[in-house]
């Protein structure tokens, strides 16, 4: 069986990609770079995708590719924009021009829900509009979108609540505050840290990924997610027990966000019911494996 996944040597794709190799499947894939392994492709010139694709036949696609950190979304919102829809466009048109017997997986978030007054997200609650404030969640709208314009393809789509893990990059809150801590900050200068997210580690998130295109029901649309909140207040408390760094916490204004979200929590009962799949990796865990990441990287 082979397996091909776009944007294949991100924070996911590495996990993803030893995740397939451990069932015996076969990877390939593509980013803009072409280091380690992957194939040099832009996702946006559909010729050059369409003729690695045309060799590879794969069984199995994951669409990962994406400019996936919110802020930089703000910073490049057409690039972003672009490479969510006519990335996913060329993706999926590759797949079918070239009549390729395979399930795709495609990658969206639990951003694009309307957020409920109280309770956890299902699949059921309503999904924002277009004029989502955010462009990461404008790009992942647009993507399910363009999903919707291929009724014929096996497709699945994640939307996928926080992940975390050890070697996600900066940008993300339990990587940034482990870094500051192993460099030995006194002060952790933070936002709100009372928001409740749910966060999953990124090898179960990985394990959810393959179920998902596997046994996943055509045109299905999965909540993948802990369901348990987790805030950052309690992320620095974990980190503050695993390290030896008595750090303070300030809060820097600059960070607090203006229309923050105060709570998002998924359900995902629907996908454990089409597929087994439930977490099991203890997000504390996660945390002290995350800290290790970051002391290595000082070593
Ligand atoms: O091309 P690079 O070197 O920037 O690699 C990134 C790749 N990528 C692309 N590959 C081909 N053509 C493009 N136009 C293109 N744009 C981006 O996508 C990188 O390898 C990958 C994204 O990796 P990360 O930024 O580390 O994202 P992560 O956390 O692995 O997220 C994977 C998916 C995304 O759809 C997120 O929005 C979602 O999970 O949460």
């Amino acid at each position: 069986m082979k397996a091909f996944i776009t944007g294949i040597n991100g924070f996911v794709g590495n996990y993803l990609r030893k995740e397939l190799e451990r069932n015996n499947i076969e990877v390939f894939g593509v980013d803009r770079v072409g280091n380690n392994g992957a194939l040099k492709c832009d996702i946006l010139n559909k010729e050059e995708l369409k003729s690695i694709l045309e060799k590879i036949k794969p069984d199995l696609v994951f669409h990962l590719a994406a400019i996936s950190v919110p802020s930089r979304c703000e910073e490049i919102p057409e690039i972003a924009m672009d490479i969510a829809e006519n990335g996913t466009r060329n993706v999926l048109l590759c797949v079918k021009e070239l009549e390729i017997d395979c399930k795709t997986l495609v990658i969206s978030s639990s951003y694009v829900y309307e957020i409920p007054e109280d309770g956890v997200i299902t699949e059921e609650t309503p999904i924002k509009g277009e004029d989502a404030l955010n462009a990461y969640t404008r790009s992942k709208l647009m993507q399910e979108q363009v999903c919707k314009e291929f009724p014929e393809l096996h497709i699945v789509i994640s939307r996928s609540f926080n992940h975390i893990g050890p070697g996600q990059p900066l940008g993300f809150i339990a990587s940034d505050f482990a870094k500051q801590i192993v460099d030995g900050n006194k002060t952790i200068l933070v936002g709100n840290i009372d928001t409740k997210r749910d966060y999953t580690d990124v090898r179960d998130v990985v394990r959810a990924y393959v179920l998902a295109v596997m046994k996943g029901g055509k045109g299905e649309v999965y909540n993948i997610c802990s369901g348990q909140e987790l805030t950052g207040r309690k992320i620095l408390d974990a980190y503050k027990e695993l390290s030896d760094n008595n750090f303070e916490i300030k809060i820097d204004e600059s960070k607090l966000r203006k229309n923050d979200i105060l709570k998002l929590i998924g359900d995902y009962s629907k996908f454990n019911k089409d597929t087994g799949w439930k977490p099991e990796i203890n997000i504390k865990d996660t945390l002290k494996d995350v800290l290790e990441y970051w002391k290595s990287k000082n070593d």
